[in-house]
């Protein structure tokens, strides 16, 4: 076996690390101590050599970082040593647009004890390379390039003190299986999207048995036959198995992870058992899954560690001379495009309503050569009561008290930030998980409209649905299931709370399951 294996039940508790990183300073040295850490909230785990050290491998997408981020923070915090690896790529677009001193992101946290070493690997392309308007030069990037870049960085750190005993990966990568397996890591796939989202994905076989994917003609009625699922419309599948050309990179990459994450050891999911009862079950009856979101900073604070791709920009003022829940937010994410028609559209039903408005538009919305996209005339017919950045911190947004509404992509973090602070949402799913997400909100859990999607998009839907969703008759019935819905997060977040319980299960378990390796090795 791997001698890096034979190692990992041999460290002290007190180490002295060195550690080359190449990225940080260029061949210097880059030394810190390993602090002894004392729990500040929770019993820590048993004998020491058992402490998981985990390295955590974030995919390289805003929507990715930032729960995988703020897992790391919460691993350590129950005694984890975390090594948080990112791409190059994203690094350097969190240190600029954070205007970062530390080339170290986790720097705070690692000044308030927690154990998070921080390390880059290239992706496999140039750092300058546009990967927004190449996507599908990036995914194959991805898929084919970069677990040689991540084999190599692994080699270094399961060497390192205390060795690495765990791998945490997203589990949209397609590589995990095979480099846990290499260096002897228990391996440990991370679900940042629902579990209705997973649950398709792993039961792919099924609806491609049954019609529902693949085909010309892919069958219209319900499915029906999805462990967990009591029925869901093919409409509401992700748009990546809605598709009738499944050759694509994407496809690809979907493919082959789902294969690959019927190895792993252990899931992990951003969702909460009490959201998605029967499926969090039929999953775990199979393989170990672990329902611990909403994966927020601890109380939903300003993370001290930044995630943000791009320079935020301070609405907080504005918002504050506005009337309390007066203003109708809107953002499409990081990530999926807009046509220039749907932004036309948008923005025209917008002024057909009389509400405020702050309205995320990211420079790249409709491309990254296409920056010119509101209607001529839209900031001076809108000067009085819109605001248009090109990015915001939603966190300090929707936490204030003018925000009365969100349109949105509908986003799994978009959503459970929302749902955190009672903003009722308008749907409007671009790709992806999105549609299936919509699902959830509109129809399962009511606290939401949506965007008639099927139908092309019009300016007189748009005001119609923003006013509904502002000041309509819907308004109490969505209040109320979402005051329902609040406490439900909250409340699993508590000591008795589901995710609290799943997550020292989770750690019971993966603790039990590196001491077992260890006596083996
Ligand atoms: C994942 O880890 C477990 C235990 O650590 C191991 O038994 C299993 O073979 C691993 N799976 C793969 C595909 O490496
Ligand atoms: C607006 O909301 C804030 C926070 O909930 C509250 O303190 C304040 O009194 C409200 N203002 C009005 C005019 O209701
Ligand atoms: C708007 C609102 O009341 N949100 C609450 C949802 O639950 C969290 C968790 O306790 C509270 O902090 C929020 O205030």
């Amino acid at each position: 076996m791997n001698d890096s294996v034979n190692i990992c039940c041999t460290y002290s508790f007190l180490s002295f690390v060195v550690c080359t990183n190449s990225f940080f300073f260029q061949g210097s040295l880059f030394i810190f101590y390993s602090t002894y850490y004392i729990s500040q909230r929770k019993p820590i785990m048993g004998e020491a050599e058992n402490r998981p050290h985990a390295i955590l491998i974030a995919y390289p997408l805003q929507g990715h970082v930032i729960p995988s981020i703020h897992l790391a923070m919460k691993l350590a915090s129950r005694g984890f040593v975390i090594s948080f690896v990112n791409t190059e790529s994203i690094h350097h677009q969190i240190f600029n647009a954070q205007s970062l001193k530390d080339e170290n992101i986790f720097a705070k946290a690692r000044n308030s004890n927690l154990d998070i070493r921080y390390y880059t690997v290239g992706d496999g392309l140039p750092r300058d390379f546009d990967r927004s308007l190449n996507h599908d030069q990036f995914m194959a990037s991805l898929l084919h390039v970069f677990s040689a870049h991540v084999e190599e960085l692994v080699h270094k750190i399961v060497h390192s003190s205390p060795p690495a005993n765990c791998l945490i990966a997203d589990t949209f990568f397609v590589w995990p299986s095979v480099i846990a397996k290499k260096f002897g890591l228990v391996n440990v796939s991370f679900w940042t999207e629902p579990a209705l989202v997973y649950t398709l994905y792993y039961h792919m076989d099924l609806l491609r048995m049954n019609g529902h994917m693949g085909f010309n003609d892919n069958r219209e009625d319900s499915i029906d036959y999805i462990p967990g699922v009591p029925s869901i419309e093919p409409e509401d599948l992700m748009s990546y198995l809605q598709d009738t050309d499944t050759s694509t990179v994407v496809h690809q990459i979907i493919f082959k992870c789902f294969q690959d994450v019927k190895a792993a050891d252990l899931v992990l999911c951003n969702t909460v058992q009490e959201l998605e009862p029967s499926i969090v079950s039929a999953l775990d009856a199979e393989k170990p899954f672990y329902a611990i979101g909403p994966i927020f900073t601890p109380g939903f604070s300003q993370s001290s560690v930044p995630t943000s791709l791009w320079a935020e920009l301070d609405c907080i003022h504005w918002l504050d001379s506005k009337p309390n829940g007066s203003v109708l937010y809107l953002s499409f994410g990081s990530y999926a495009h807009v046509s220039k028609h749907e932004i036309m559209e948008i923005a025209s039903g917008l002024l057909l309503t009389g509400v405020n408005f702050l309205w995320v538009l990211r420079p790249d919305i409709v491309s990254s050569d296409d920056n010119d996209i509101l209607p001529e005339g839209f900031s001076d017919e809108s000067r009085e009561r819109g605001m248009v950045v090109q990015w915001c911190n939603q966190i300090e947004v929707l936490k204030h008290p003018a925000i009365g509404g969100f349109f949105t992509h509908t986003g799994w973090n978009s959503i459970l930030e929302s749902i955190w602070c009672k903003i009722p949402l308008l749907c409007f799913p671009l790709l992806t998980d999105q549609f299936t997400n919509r699902k959830l909100v509109v129809d399962d859990w009511k606290v939401g409209l949506d965007i008639n999607k099927r139908l092309k998009i019009s300016r007189k839907d748009v005001a119609a649905k923003i006013n509904e969703l502002m000041s309509g008759k819907s308004r109490n019935e969505l209040a109320k299931k979402m005051n329902r819905l609040n406490k439900t997060l909250q409340n699993a977040l508590t000591d008795e709370g589901s995710s609290e319980k799943n997550l020292n299960q989770f750690i019971h378990d993966l603790t039990s399951l590196i001491s077992k390796k260890c006596r083996v090795d």
